[in-house]
């Protein structure tokens, strides 16, 4: 199988990041050939310091090989780096209906969140996602459910395409990870954790155990003392339960059991400590990794290499069956 997937340097890496996205990531690269993208083009399309972005992608570049992306299994690079990108995102423009990216919900929410920076490049986002794709016929893209809808509109767009100019893509299946595919704030679960929002309620990846205990600590938690899983009634402690679930690697159930003569203060004191004990590999190889710089580069440049091969003759194909070549 061929595996796509990215995320945008926008910041240190969250628990929601890793559960969602990458923890597949790392799995799928022993048994596929995966190409994982630090997606540039799409950090751009939110408000952002260009003094900072290229700081930005090397720490994220670094972020990737800390929690066990392995160069010689699988593909790094930088989006903007093979202009392909940009360069079939505009094709894709031109068979997309404007409804279609009108409606997708994550151009709805980042407008009402920048709301002066709604700018065409954020409704195209999709057109470019689905580049990001297209260009390497990726039969899956794991990622969280937020970005569902995006995978959706891709295998529309590739059947669009195929149909009108005869048959380039491949129509991805979108992978969405068994649980975890939405982790929420810490500070109010009933919202997505993000990297851009209330750094209360994040919780990095790379974080000092201080900063880990006073996050956990503090998590908004529900009415009542019950240590339960009820999403619907109980979001705050349900988000908590199944943290602890994916970081230990024990059932929901048998955490409940466990804690089940236990307080709200007890439960998350044992939260906190298996955090830290689990991301403090994670911590250490990033911070030793953050002083290798030409190490990272090279990786990246090896990896623009490989995908720009693909990506280059994917684009020879949908210029001949378009007539632009
Ligand atoms: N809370 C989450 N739970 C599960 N998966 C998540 N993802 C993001 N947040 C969660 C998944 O992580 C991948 C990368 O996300 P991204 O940086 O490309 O996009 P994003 O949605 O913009 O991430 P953030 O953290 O919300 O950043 P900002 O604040 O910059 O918008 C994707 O696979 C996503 O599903």
């Amino acid at each position: 199988m061929r595996i796509f997937s990215g995320i945008r340097p926008t910041g240190e890496l969250h628990i929601g990041n890793y559960l969602g996205a990458i923890k597949q990531w790392v799995k799928l690269q022993q048994e596929n050939e995966c190409l994982f993208s630090i997606v540039d083009l799409h950090a751009i399309t939110t408000p952002y310091n260009p003094k900072e972005l290229q700081k930005n992608i090397l720490e994220l570049a670094a972020e990737y090989l800390a929690v066990g992306l392995d160069p010689e299994k699988c593909i790094l690079f930088v989006q903007s780096q093979v202009k392909e990108h940009a360069e079939l995102a505009w094709i894709l423009g031109t068979i997309t209906p404007l409804g279609e990216l009108k409606r997708m919900t994550q151009f709805k929410e980042k407008s009402k969140k920048h709301p002066d920076y709604v700018n065409a490049g954020l409704l195209n986002y999709p057109l470019l996602m689905a580049a990001d794709i297209l260009l390497y016929k990726a039969d899956l893209v794991p990622v969280g459910v937020d970005q569902r809808q995006h995978v959706e509109l891709t295998r529309e767009i590739a059947r669009r395409f195929n149909k009108r100019f005869g048959p380039v893509f491949k129509e991805p299946q979108v992978l969405l990870p068994k649980m975890g595919e939405k982790i929420m704030s810490l500070q109010n679960p009933t919202k997505k954790m993000s990297k851009t929002d209330d750094p209360k309620g994040c919780l990095g990846l790379f974080e000092e155990p201080e900063e880990i205990k006073k996050k956990v600590m503090s998590a908004v938690t529900d009415s009542g003392k019950k240590i339960k899983y009820d999403p619907k009634r109980k979001p705050g402690i349900s988000n908590l339960l199944l943290i602890y679930s994916l970081f230990s690697g024990k059932a929901i159930e048998k955490i409940e059991k466990e804690f089940k003569d236990g307080s709200y203060k007890n439960f998350k004191k044992s939260l906190a400590e298996l955090l830290i004990n689990s991301l403090e590999p994670f911590r250490k190889k990033r911070k030793e990794l953050l002083t290798r710089e030409v190490y990272i580069k090279e990786i990246l440049e090896q990896g623009r290499k490989k995908a720009q091969l693909i990506a280059q003759s994917t684009m020879m194909e949908v210029k001949k069956q378009m007539g632009l070549f």
